[in-house]
């Protein structure tokens, strides 16, 4: 069994309020949400952190983020406006170790972040 927490997801050995589905990535809502909507884009192959993105990985990179676009879109967060946000080890404030996006939205963002 994988120590990779997203990956216990993806195979569906933690339960998850899953929103989206396809070939390469799963979306759920996180655990200990930041804002009224709080979800993950995530893709199915293990990369640790954004430091260990390869250069043919800017495809996979590009559809996270069309993905979350399409996510904010569904939950209605358009037009008023939503963060996404890559965290990257300690100082980025990364706790799982399998390349996450988070969708936020729902409430004003501060600007700069704590
Ligand atoms: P980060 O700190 O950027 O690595 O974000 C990891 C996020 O993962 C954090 O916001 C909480 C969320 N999370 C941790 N464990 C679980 C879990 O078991 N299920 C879900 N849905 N989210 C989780």
């Amino acid at each position: 069994m994988s120590d990779d927490l997203f990956l216990k997801i993806i195979d569906r050995e933690i339960p998850a309020d899953i929103v989206h589905e396809d070939d390469e990535l799963l979306a759920f809502r996180d655990i200990d949400p930041k804002a009224p909507v709080h979800i993950l884009v995530v893709p199915k192959r293990r990369i640790p952190t954004i430091n260990d993105l390869a250069g043919d990985d800017a495809g996979l990179v590009g559809r996270m983020v069309l993905a979350a676009r399409q996510i904010a879109n569904d939950e209605g967060l358009a037009d008023d406006g939503y963060r996404l946000v890559f965290n990257c080890n300690d100082n980025g404030g990364q706790s799982v170790f399998h390349i996450h996006l988070h969708l936020l939205g729902g409430r004003q963002m501060q600007w700069p972040p704590g």
